[in-house]
């Protein structure tokens, strides 16, 4: 495609160097209409607005000049064809939320392209349409499946995602900035115990900053039954046990066995060691304390964001 649009310029560049001289008082028909293809392509080829106009106003030669149509038509096509693959680009899912607005529904694999710029890097993503209105790009799970993840990961492992989408999984914190940089997001939290219970947390706001920011947390605006075990940590960057980044003197990350946006040091810890619900040891489970506290790790957890608007 590259080569189309340097193919167009190209085309332009030679028509403009080939103009005839001025003649006074006449229209060079055969061109008018496509005075604003030119100026487009001029412009493109980094010509200014004004010298554009001006070359333009000057191509006045009061005899129909055929010699150009073929090129200008040729030229007209190949800009139709940038033109309809850059809408099919654009036109593509970005993430969840778009698939919903075209009809998507259910839950499971999907592809999307949430990086502008890159139009062919495709990204397989878990979508779930069916809670909460649905349009819901999942970004972390826990669950109690036979085939467990091990959560107890570096710093590149949690940079770039691991697991299984439709099982236990972290998407990466790459991935997550990128997401989370275009729109405004809102961020839901889906919490299980072994008991049967299920309670939420909901966040109107949620961003996770670049990677020079280590990942930095932004996230307020909470609503939900599970209790509010994020808001705290809102403006920490993320820490592995490898990557202490966090506001304690000790390492947050390996002393309870996670992965997070640590503070000193948590009151949820969802991507801790998989208990099986209480434990004795100190919020090294997966913990949601305003629920369960810090000695009992939950059955089932997701984490999951879309577009406020
Ligand atoms: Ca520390």
């Amino acid at each position: 495609m590259k080569f189309l649009v340097l193919f167009a310029m190209g085309v332009a560049v030679a028509m403009a160097s080939s103009t005839p001289p001025p003649a006074e008082g006449n229209s060079c028909s055969g061109l008018k209409d496509d005075r604003s293809l030119l100026s487009s392509l001029l412009t493109v080829a980094g010509y200014n607005d004004t010298c554009v106009a001006a070359a333009l106003d000057s191509c006045r030669t009061g005899r129909e000049d055929s010699r150009h149509a073929p090129l200008v038509e040729e030229a007209r096509e190949v800009v139709q064809q940038v033109s309809a693959a850059v809408n099919k680009w654009e036109s593509r899912p970005r993430h969840c939320k778009d698939l919903l607005d075209s009809g998507d529904s259910g839950s499971g694999l999907r592809q999307v392209y949430p990086y502008p710029g890159r139009p062919h890097h495709r990204v397989p993503v878990f979508c779930d349409h069916t809670v909460d209105g649905g349009g819901w790009t999942v970004f972390q799970r826990r669950t109690s499946d036979a085939v467990r993840q091990d959560f107890y990961r570096t710093w590149v492992e949690y940079q770039l995602g691991f697991g299984d989408l439709e099982g236990e999984f972290w998407l990466g914190l790459d991935l997550l900035h990128q997401l989370t940089s275009t729109t405004l997001q809102q961020l839901r939290i889906d919490l299980d115990d072994y008991e049967g219970e299920h309670r939420w947390a909901k966040y109107g706001f949620f961003h996770v900053g670049a990677p020079e920011t280590k990942f930095r947390l932004s996230v307020g605006r909470y609503s939900g039954d599970a209790g509010d075990g994020l808001s705290g940590k809102n403006g920490n960057s993320f820490s592995t046990h490898d990557a202490d980044n966090d506001t304690w003197d000790d390492n947050c990350a390996e002393k309870y066995r996670g992965a997070y946006w640590y503070g000193a040091c948590h009151s949820s810890n969802l991507n801790g060691y998989q208990y099986v619900g209480n434990h004795t040891s100190y919020a090294d489970g997966i913990n949601w304390k305003n629920w369960k506290g810090h000695h009992y790790s939950l059955k089932r957890t997701s984490m999951m964001i879309r577009p406020a608007f």
